[in-house]
């Protein structure tokens, strides 16, 4: 014999929670706990990229990345070489205010030393 006559409330139609407080029938002295959204949102991201050229010293490339970037030489001379043999490479990803900040220092001091450095930035 199946049990199910023990279990009868398992096995009606239950209305949801939305429904049975929309009819005002929610019992006396129960709380409803709305679940809220976490308000955490994920802040978009960019790149901040190097551009090759002819003109700019290597020495001054790896300077940037150790002074802008905060690499160590290692990793600058590593970026400069990347860029120098594939025409662009990442210096890091930032958020937009921080990522424009970046592109504007490189930008300002290449110009004041006369060399047609480029850095760009990109949505990720
Ligand atoms: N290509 C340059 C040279 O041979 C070096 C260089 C590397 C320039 C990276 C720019 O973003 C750059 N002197």
């Amino acid at each position: 014999m199946p049990r199910w006559h023990k279990t009868p409330r398992a096995t009606r139609p239950r209305l949801g929670d939305d429904e049975r407080r929309r009819r005002g029938d929610q019992a006396p002295g129960s709380a409803v706990i709305t679940k809220t959204k976490p308000q955490t949102k994920r802040p978009n991201l960019y790149r901040v990229l190097l551009l090759n050229d002819d003109y700019t010293p290597m020495e001054f490339v790896v300077h940037v990345l150790e002074r802008f970037f905060n690499k160590d030489r290692e990793a600058a001379t590593r970026i400069m070489l990347h860029v120098h043999h594939h025409g662009i490479g990442e210096c890091g990803i930032y958020t937009y205010e921080v990522a424009e900040t970046k592109v504007t220092q490189v930008m300002d001091f290449a110009r004041k030393h006369q060399h047609p450095l480029q850095c760009v930035m990109e949505k990720k």
